[in-house]
């Protein structure tokens, strides 16, 4: 404990962005542990999922979003809802993008939701590893996106693989300094999530069922 005596840095991380982009694999990356499913089938997670990192440094809790999708259904408004707020809620926020499939115009949505939020805001490029990485259209969409709303907002955008890990200390070491000093951590230091055990293992054997039903 003597090391987190003090004032200690702490912040809410939320973690928003299309279906597939890659959020979940995020999470479990920076946390280095498998708080959330991954799967390559879209909307794998259905429940906000706090992945949290303690170290040094300080502590990070990460809100990982089901991945936005059109509202075709009751569930499907819930989920878009959950997103949202918990942007909402955090200290920072990031807006993760499949660098690895094509731009589409829901990506655009979330870089114009992101001129709305009030706090610091990432444009996490995903998937950097992958043979079809593609930023370009990305950043050109984001000039179209601030020249259609006059705005000058800038927004940092980082490139890396959840997957591989490269580019991930960057942006702990930013998501840190952006840390605010709290007198206290958020959650006791020793547990990586908040989410009920229970729930937490019946999700690790859907994923098990995903993967084979799949096959
Ligand atoms: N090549 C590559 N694949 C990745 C990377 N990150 C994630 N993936 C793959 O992308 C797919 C989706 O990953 P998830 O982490 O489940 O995506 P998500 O955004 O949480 O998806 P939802 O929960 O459905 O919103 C999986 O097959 C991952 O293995 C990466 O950095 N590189
Ligand atoms: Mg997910």
């Amino acid at each position: 404990m003597e090391k987190f005596k003090d004032c200690v840095r702490a912040a809410m991380v939320a973690v928003v962005g299309r279906t597939n982009s890659g959020k979940s694999t995020l999470v479990n990356r920076l946390v280095g542990e498998k708080v959330s499913i991954v799967s390559g089938m879209e909307q794998t997670t259905r429940n906000r999922i706090r992945g949290i990192l303690t170290e040094e440094r300080g502590q990070l809790v990460f809100l990982d979003t089901p991945g936005a999708h059109k509202a075709e259904n009751e569930l499907g408004t819930l989920m878009n809802k959950m997103s949202r707020t918990a942007g909402e809620s955090a200290d920072i926020l990031l807006v993760v993008f499949d660098g690895a499939s094509p731009f589409r115009m829901e990506d655009e949505g979330w870089m114009s939701r992101a001129l709305f939020a009030e706090i610091p805001t990432f444009f996490i490029l995903n998937k950097a590893d992958a043979a079809d990485y593609n930023p370009l259209a990305f950043k050109e969409a984001w000039t179209r996106v601030q020249e259609a709303k006059g705005t000058t907002r800038k927004v940092p955008w980082l490139e890396l693989s959840a997957g591989e890990g490269a580019g991930c200390d960057v942006l702990l070491e930013a998501l840190f300094d952006l840390a605010p000093e709290v007198p206290e951590l958020l959650f006791p230091e020793d547990i990586v999530s908040d989410f009920p055990r229970k729930l937490a293992i019946a999700d690790i054997l859907r994923e098990k069922l995903i993967r084979k039903l799949y096959q």
